[in-house]
């Protein structure tokens, strides 16, 4: 349990929330002029959670199966939590809760239909109308990532995913729709979801599928969707800051925390160059221009990217404000890892750690690894951070009378709250919000499964579809109720 070395405070205006992403939770894939993503496409799978490849694996006979089957096929995104009929009864129990702030995404294909449309979907803009107004009668500030994992399925069919240089403009069109139509109703914003994951997932990240690509090395066209990924946040965010000074606008990134797993110099710089890793591409949305240890990475793997004389010029001109990030765990870096047991994190694999507790899921749970995170993150880019996802997965019991004891949610959210303040307080890390990973119980993204809950509301639904959608408060509800009620106090 991490021990504060301090007492528990937060500023006086910290914003407290939860988050969540539309294709997890909105349901409702194929009404009101919703186009297809690819998420819609992606099948529950029995295979478990260690090997994430498995998960993940996705080729053209997939897509063609997912475009064939009828209503009884198991495609969980399709269904999510049904948000997109449940949000005012949902913004109601986070308001109860006592949230300040909401962060949740957009759905770009329900923004634009086919994203070459010239009109985008007023059924679309409507219900973010809606949701919007429901968090400000609430007094919830929404936080609103522009592309969190949903790439449009006519994206990956026409254009090979984010390969082709004619999707920045596509995602461009789509973004100033949004900073436009929402001006005044949102003001805090974040790019793309975990920025550096395409290099991990490259089908759910950049709607790239490797067996279209037989003219270029996979990885060629990974780092060349990379690199219009970033020209395309720089652009979003040059037009959001046109369309409204007001917008705060953010990127978010995958913080994976790597100890060396003994004090050999070898692990040490495996850590090292592992941790590093992570900020190839945050570091470009900070500081405007590709950071030499990436371009020697390029180099060292033979890939040239096809770029346009203005690129430079945009990444320079569209950097963020506010860095963002998603922590979950820490896990361990060795020169040599044979012989040595392995971690499983939904997408990350790492030398497991012998002092760390795993959650049911094998992810090593580790409040310390937020606190070094947070030094981290704000010596290295001098920004304000937000955390905007951090969580426990766990299996959850529903009781006969429908009450759920879920004190171990609980343990995890004040450890971590914990570890803030001190990051705060004495590390001296500007820190001014916190939205804790999927509030209410929504549809995994590695294993699309709805037995990994981390929700303090709880959705009776199964990995099946099984389930009444009906919606109840977990023990855990009122701790972080409590919390934020006593702004952190209440975790001392
Ligand atoms: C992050 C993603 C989220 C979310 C979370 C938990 O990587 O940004 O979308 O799902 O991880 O992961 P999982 O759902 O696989 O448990």
């Amino acid at each position: 349990m991490y021990q504060n070395t301090s007492p528990v405070t937060f500023p006086e205006n910290f914003m407290w929330g939860g988050a969540t992403a539309a294709n997890q939770v909105e349901g409702a894939w194929n009404i009101d002029g919703k186009g297809m993503t690819i998420e819609d496409c992606l099948p529950f799978r029995e295979v478990g959670y260690s090997d994430f490849t498995k998960q993940f694996a996705f080729t053209s006979k997939d897509l063609e199966e997912a475009l064939a089957a009828d209503e009884n096929a198991n495609y969980p995104k399709r269904r999510g939590i049904d948000f997109y009929h449940h949000y005012r009864e949902d913004i109601a129990l986070m308001a109860e809760m006592g949230f300040k702030v909401y962060r949740m995404s957009i759905a770009w294909a329900r923004i634009y239909t086919h994203p070459w449309d010239e009109k985008p979907n007023q059924k679309g803009l409507d219900f973010y109308h809606a949701v919007f107004q429901e968090c400000h009668k609430h007094g919830i500030e929404p936080l609103v990532t522009l592309s969190h994992y949903d790439p449009p399925l006519d994206i990956v069919t026409k254009y090979r995913g984010w390969y082709s240089r004619e999707v920045v403009d596509l995602f461009t069109k789509y973004a100033r729709t949004c900073f436009e139509e929402f001006k005044g109703e949102v003001t805090y914003w974040l790019t793309f979801n975990e920025v550096d994951a395409m290099l991990r997932h490259p089908v759910t990240s950049g709607g790239l599928i490797e067996d279209q690509f037989n003219d270029v090395p996979f990885e060629t066209a990974i780092y060349q969707a990379m690199h219009h990924q970033m020209v395309a946040s720089a652009l979003a965010v040059k037009i959001g800051h046109e369309v409204d000074p007001k917008n705060f606008i953010g990127c978010m990134l995958t913080k994976l925390e790597f100890y060396p797993y003994t004090c050999r110099p070898e692990d040490f710089l495996a850590a090292q160059r592992r941790t590093r890793s992570i900020y190839r591409y945050s570091d470009i949305q900070a500081f405007g221009e590709y950071p030499l240890f990436l371009k020697k990475e390029m180099e060292k793997k033979g890939i040239v990217l096809k770029t346009e004389p203005e690129d430079a010029q945009i990444l320079k001109e569209g950097t963020i404000d506010f860095v963002s990030f998603s922590y979950y765990m820490t896990s361990c870096m060795a020169g040599n890892t044979e012989g040595l047991d392995m971690a499983p994190g939904n997408t990350v694999n790492g030398v497991k750690n012998p002092y760390l507790p795993s959650s049911e899921w094998g992810w090593q749970t580790d409040a310390s690894g937020l606190r070094a995170s947070l030094v981290e993150l704000y010596d290295r880019y001098r920004r304000p951070l937000f955390v905007a996802e951090n969580g426990l997965g766990a299996r959850d019991k529903v009781e006969e009378d429908g009450s759920i004891h879920d004190p171990y949610r609980a343990d995890y959210l004040k450890e971590h709250v914990r570890a803030m303040s001190d990051a705060i307080n004495e590390d001296g890390v500007d820190l001014f919000g916190y939205t804790w990973w999927g509030c209410i119980d929504l549809v995994s993204e590695s294993t699309r499964e709805m037995t990994k809950r981390y929700g303090f509301i709880y959705v009776d639904l199964d990995d099946y579809g099984n389930g009444t959608y009906s919606r109840s408060k977990k023990d855990s509800f009122d701790y972080y109720k409590a919390v934020i009620e006593s702004n952190g106090k209440a975790a001392e």
